[in-house]
């Protein structure tokens, strides 16, 4: 049994000053720092979108931000303009420790289709590789931490148990965006889902 850290949107537009800032992203750095020499491997996701991704309000006439459309997926929230391939906003903290990592995950990268998820993008079939990559090294045992709880750490998360490998959220190494009870519906889901969420 191998265990990865997976250390979801560690960005700077998830942590305050950001696009899509979420209230005490910045937080966790240390936190997440700390736990990266103990794990056999390190994956970085990082939302990396196009300047005219569709998850973004602007690309919708009349849409505001954090109002909800039906994509030809399913239902999508649309955001801010955030982590804009390139762009500051969408680098790491400055503090997180990024040269210990094994791979650097890049999603959301479709102009057509978002991804929350580290393993599948949301229309739940076009894999983004991770599972493979996992797979190939013999890594089981998944611990998550990062941005946010209630979006792209939830979606992993329920994704790595539909694929079969263990997991365990870092609660207290997430932050949530909560909207209209999202984070509470998280919660709910990735523990009927058979992840363990940790405090510590
Ligand atoms: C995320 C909304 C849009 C996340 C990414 O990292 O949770 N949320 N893009
Ligand atoms: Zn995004």
């Amino acid at each position: 049994m191998s265990n990865a850290l997976i250390v979801v949107d560690m960005q700077n537009d998830f942590c305050p000053g950001g696009a899509l800032a979420v209230a005490g992203g910045d937080e966790i750095v240390a936190g997440i720092n700390a736990l990266i020499d103990r794990a056999d491997a390190v994956v970085l996701t990082q939302d990396w979108h196009p300047a005219t991704h569709r998850s973004f309000a602007s690309q919708h006439a009349g849409m505001a931000p954090m109002e909800t459309i039906q994509m030809p997926y399913g239902a999508q929230v649309l955001w801010p303009d955030h982590c804009v391939q390139g762009t500051e906003g969408a680098a790491f903290h400055p503090d997180l420790r990024i040269d210990p990592a094994n791979l650097i995950l890049r999603k959301g990268f479709r102009p057509d289709i978002d991804s929350y998820s580290a393993f599948f993008e949301n229309d739940q079939t076009t894999p983004t590789g991770l599972e493979g990559y996992l797979r190939a090294r013999g890594l089981t045992d998944l611990t998550f931490v990062g941005l946010a709880t209630d979006f792209c750490v939830n979606y992993s998360v329920l994704d790595a148990r539909k694929l079969g490998f263990n997991a365990t959220v870092r609660m207290d190494l997430c932050r949530a965006i909560d909207l209209n009870g999202s984070l509470d519906a998280a919660t709910d889901a990735m523990r009927d889902a058979g992840a363990t969420l940790a405090l510590a």
